[in-house]
């Protein structure tokens, strides 16, 4: 008889290989947070992919992907959901890697240098929601099933999974984000006339970012245009415009020195000094600018809170804001949460 020395060999390899595996070996996943288009302008603010089944003390690395700030957080059931200065009290992150058991607070803190690295352990079967405390339409679902059961993907398979995601983000494939931004006014209209589509108010008006929410099985994702719609805007003496928000992530327009703290709603009392500021009949901020030297703060402009059964009604917020120039000049702005990305405008007043 003739022996297959090949044969023999590979045989030998499996019994070594099925060997040294042991059962219950755990395992470290991967998986992404955020994700940006080329010049940081387009952010998608999403665990990427946002459900993992893995097994009870396997680990999860997630790898923060964009230069928009993160975290990676996990808070017991039944407790308020921290701000993201709060964390995990009292040290607000925790040491990386972590170990989240279902009853302690894990807490990344917030990251914005892609390539950097946060790693969670999971000793305890259960699900268990992850949150980015910065966004709060950024969730995932971890399933922790027990050793003695089998899991349904694999790696290769989260990685099709979070780049599908990321894509469908990113490249907005329905144009529905590009769309948002054709609503500034003028365009493609009477260069010198009021929007007609807001004619009521005889002001131009600047989109201020643009965004759309998706959602899947484990959680919402969304992805934020940061930036103005138009980034000039040529007006005269006298004239008025709006800044108006169509994104899912809050922004601020602001003239002239940044407001200490900066995330802050919208506070006319801080807002500027020496400015007038004063809230018109429909609820939006409206200050008066008289020179460029002027600095005035919208606050944070965002859309209406979504309500939730047992949380207070907290009114619609201001989504809308407005300045009248009265002088000739150059006003440059910035949104003081997202300059860093590149979300700046200018208003030209002609005489
Ligand atoms: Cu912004």
């Amino acid at each position: 008889m003739r022996i297959d020395l090949r044969r023999v060999a590979t045989c030998a390899a499996l019994i070594l290989m099925v060997g040294i595996v042991p059962a219950a070996r755990a395992d470290t996943w991967q998986a992404r947070v955020g994700a940006q288009g080329f010049d940081k302008g387009v952010q998608v603010l999403a665990f990427l992919p946002n459900e993992i089944w893995i097994h009870q003390g396997d680990s999860i690395t997630w790898t923060f992907a964009a230069d928009e700030k993160h975290s990676v957080t996990f808070i017991p059931l039944n407790t308020p959901r921290p701000t993201f200065k709060t964390g995990c009290p009292p040290s607000v992150t925790t040491p990386n890697p972590a170990t989240f058991d279902g009853t302690n607070c894990v807490n990344s803190g917030l990251i914005n240098t892609p390539g950097t690295t946060y790693t969670v352990t999971f000793p305890n079967p259960g699900n268990y929601a992850v949150l980015c405390l910065l966004h709060v339409n950024q969730t995932g679902t971890i399933h922790v099933l027990s050793s003695a059961q089998p899991i349904p993907h694999d790696q290769e398979f989260y990685d099709r999974q979070a780049a599908i995601e990321e894509r469908d983000l990113l490249y907005d494939r329905d144009g529905g984000v590009a769309a948002k931004l054709r609503q500034d006014s003028p365009r493609d209209r009477d260069e010198d006339g009021d929007d007609s589509s807001h004619a009521m108010h005889g002001m131009k008006i600047v989109v201020t970012g643009a965004g759309e929410l998706a959602v899947t099985p484990g959680g919402a994702q969304s992805v934020s245009k940061m930036r103005f719609g138009r980034e000039t805007i040529t007006i005269h003496a006298g004239q008025t415009v709006e800044w108006a928000s169509s994104d899912v992530s809050g922004h601020s327009v602001t003239f002239g020195q940044e407001p200490p703290g900066g995330f802050g709603p919208l506070d006319p009392a801080t807002a500027s000094s020496g400015v007038l500021l004063t809230h018109d009949s429909d609820g939006a901020l409206h200050a008066v600018l008289t020179s460029t030297a002027d600095s005035v703060y919208s606050g944070r402009i965002s859309p209406q809170n979504q309500e939730r059964a047992g949380s207070n009604e907290q009114g619609p917020g201001a989504t809308r804001f407005r300045v009248s120039f009265t002088t000739a000049g150059t006003y440059p702005y910035v949104c003081s949460y997202h300059d860093e990305l590149g979300m700046k405008g200018e208003v030209i007043v002609l005489p």
